[in-house]
Order: structure tokens, then sequence, then C-alpha cells
């Protein structure tokens, strides 16, 4: 047994009044940077639809992550107060939408479709104190910042190393069958704890990058230790295999955005069928890959220790066609490499 499989042996957790189980037959395989068998890993990807990768950001590009990310912050918040009036985009809230006066498609304000080249913050309404609902004033927290956090070498060189200076990456990709890959977006997730970072019920990442055929692919990299009990990813094995059920497509004349079905086949449901989540525990520094119709989700983060993490979407664009109706209305041309 090692070192990653004994990190990801909890058994359960109490999360949210839920009792979070390891339920699933099948757990994302763990592999180390130096040692890994490029075989197995293909296969475990091509099994499940998703492995880990537990030493994927050395100590040091670690900590110069996070500070680049301490940096976006700051930055951010800057260019929210001089560029666009201090203009907040509220992500999400669990404050019932009809009393929240900021209750708009957040993917439809230009500040949302502007971050995508850009490092553009996006917050969450938190529950108010008597003195804060008396003056009327929303409590708001980081909900997420994206989502070209990767395109700056020179201001965040790290995160910008870590997706065009990443042999790993690479070969994964070449391995998987990508011929002219992009980082498509990026997005830093803080799930602050006490209540705060919200659920994100199970999806597919192809659902929010569309390509005919489909062809995203999620690295979600992990800055703090991600549990049971922090709120860590959860998804369902082999689900890649699967249809995708559901397309988001923004209407960029009439500023809209539908969720429209194309596959009847059920969604996942945690609560109904536990026993097909399987939970991505994963420790600072450690990745999750995964095939873009993988289903993965996370609860509420109720402890009171923050699941900092950032993830990036990647899509093919060779002998793919981009569709129009992402919320990305032109893709990037900085490929990882060209075959
Ligand atoms: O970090 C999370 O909790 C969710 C992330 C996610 O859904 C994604 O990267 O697609």
């Amino acid at each position: 047994m090692n070192e990653a499989t004994d990190y990801n042996g909890a058994n359960s957790a109490e999360v949210n009044g839920y009792i979070s189980k390891k339920n699933s037959e099948r757990d994302a395989q763990t592999f180390y940077l130096n040692t890994f068998d490029k075989n197995k890993l293909v296969q475990a990807y091509h099994n499940d639809g998703v492995f880990l990768v537990s030493d994927f950001l050395d100590a040091s590009t670690l900590n110069d992550t996070i500070n680049e990310i301490h940096q976006m912050e700051k930055d951010a918040e800057l260019e929210l107060k001089e560029k666009w009036g201090d203009e907040k985009v509220f992500f999400f809230s669990r404050q019932n939408n009809t009393k929240n006066p900021n209750a708009v498609d957040f993917a439809t304000t230009q500040y949302f479709k502007q971050s995508h080249d850009k490092v553009h913050v996006f917050y969450e309404v938190v529950e108010s104190t008597q003195e804060q609902k008396e003056q009327n004033t929303l409590q708001r927290r980081i909900n997420r910042i994206g989502h070209g956090l990767h395109l700056f070498p020179n201001k965040y060189p790290a995160i910008h190393s870590t997706i065009y200076k990443n042999d790993f990456l690479k070969q994964f990709l070449q391995s998987a069958g990508y011929k002219r890959p992009i980082c498509h977006l990026s997005v830093y997730i803080p799930k602050h704890g006490g209540g705060v970072g919200s659920r994100v019920l199970p999806h597919q990442e192809n659902t929010f990058a569309n390509t005919s055929p489909p062809s995203c692919f999620v690295l979600w990299v992990a800055l703090e230790d991600a549990t049971l009990d922090n709120a860590c990813m959860w998804c369902v094995p082999g689900s890649h295999t699967s249809p995708l059920r559901l397309v988001s497509k923004v209407d960029h004349v009439s500023h809209t955005r539908e969720m429209v079905k194309i596959d009847d086949t059920p969604i996942p449901d945690q609560e109904k069928q536990p026993e097909l989540f399987s939970p991505l525990q994963v420790k600072a520094g450690g990745a999750a890959l995964f095939h873009g119709n993988l289903f993965h989700s996370s609860f509420v983060n109720s402890s009171d220790r923050s699941r900092k993490a950032i993830t990036f979407q990647f899509l093919e664009t060779e002998g793919v066609e981009y569709t129009d109706f992402n919320w990305i209305k032109t893709p990037n041309h900085h490929y990882l490499y060209s075959l």
C-alpha cells in the first residue's frame, strides 16, 4: 500500500448532515510523477475516466502558485474598482435569488464574458448579520477567480508553466490522442469553509466547454489538502463512457443561457445513488485528471478548513468544431503543442 492509498483510505465523514462514505467499488488510481508506469496510467484513464497524481506540483511550485493566487485576488479586486465601477458579480447565493438585487445570470454579464482571458473575481453571497440585513448590504466572499489565470507568463509564471511547460501533461495528452490542445480556461476555487463554498452538483465538463465531437479534459489541482470533511471532489468512476446529457447554450445576441438536454440517460444522483460516487481525496500539490464526460461534484464546505484548488479545462482544436454556443465566443490559440 503506498502513501497516497493510505491517505485516500479514510472511509467516512459527516458532511452537511449527510454521511459521505467511500461507497464506490472503484476508486481513482493514484500515480507518482517520477515513477509512474505510462501504460498503467493510460489504462486507468481509459477504464475509470479519472486518475490522481499525488505529487503533481512540487513544494516550491505549490508555494509560488499560492502566492500568485494571493496576488490575483488583489489584482482582480483592484481592477474591479478601477475599471468596472466596483460592480460585483455573484456566482452563487444560497439566499433566495428573488430577494437578491444582484440576481442576474452571471454567465450573461460582460464582466463574466470578458473574463475568458483575464483574471476576474466572482463572489458568493453569505449570510448577513442582523445589522447588515437592516442596512441592506450583502455579505460576500470570493467564490472563484477566472478564467484566464494561465495566460500571463510574466505576471503569474508558476501557473503559466504548470500548463505550458509541463512534460507530464504534454505526454499524457498525446497518449490520450490530443493533437493540438489548448487550455480553454482556468478557475481558482477557494471553498472557504464554515458553510461557504457552494455545492457543485454532479455534472460533466463537456456541458460547459463544448466541441463537436466533445473533447474536454480537466486538470484539477489541490492547493490545500482536500479530504472528505472539507468538501473534496467526488466522481463517478467509469461515467466518462456514458453520454453527454446537457449542453449549456449561450445566445450571444440575446445574452441568455439555457441548459439543453441532449440525452435522456439519468444524471447520477449523489443522495440516491451514493454507491456510484467515489471521493477524490488529494493532498496539497496533488491533482485529479479526468475526462470531460466524467460526472464530478463537491459538497458545501462545512468544515473549519478551507479547500483551495485551481482547475483547468483543455480542448482539442484539431479535427473538432468549436460550437458557437460556448460562453467563450472564440477559443484561444495558445496551443500546448501541435503534432
Ligand atoms: O472544485 C470543485 O469543488 C469543483 C470543480 C469542478 O467542478 C470542475 O473543476 O469542473
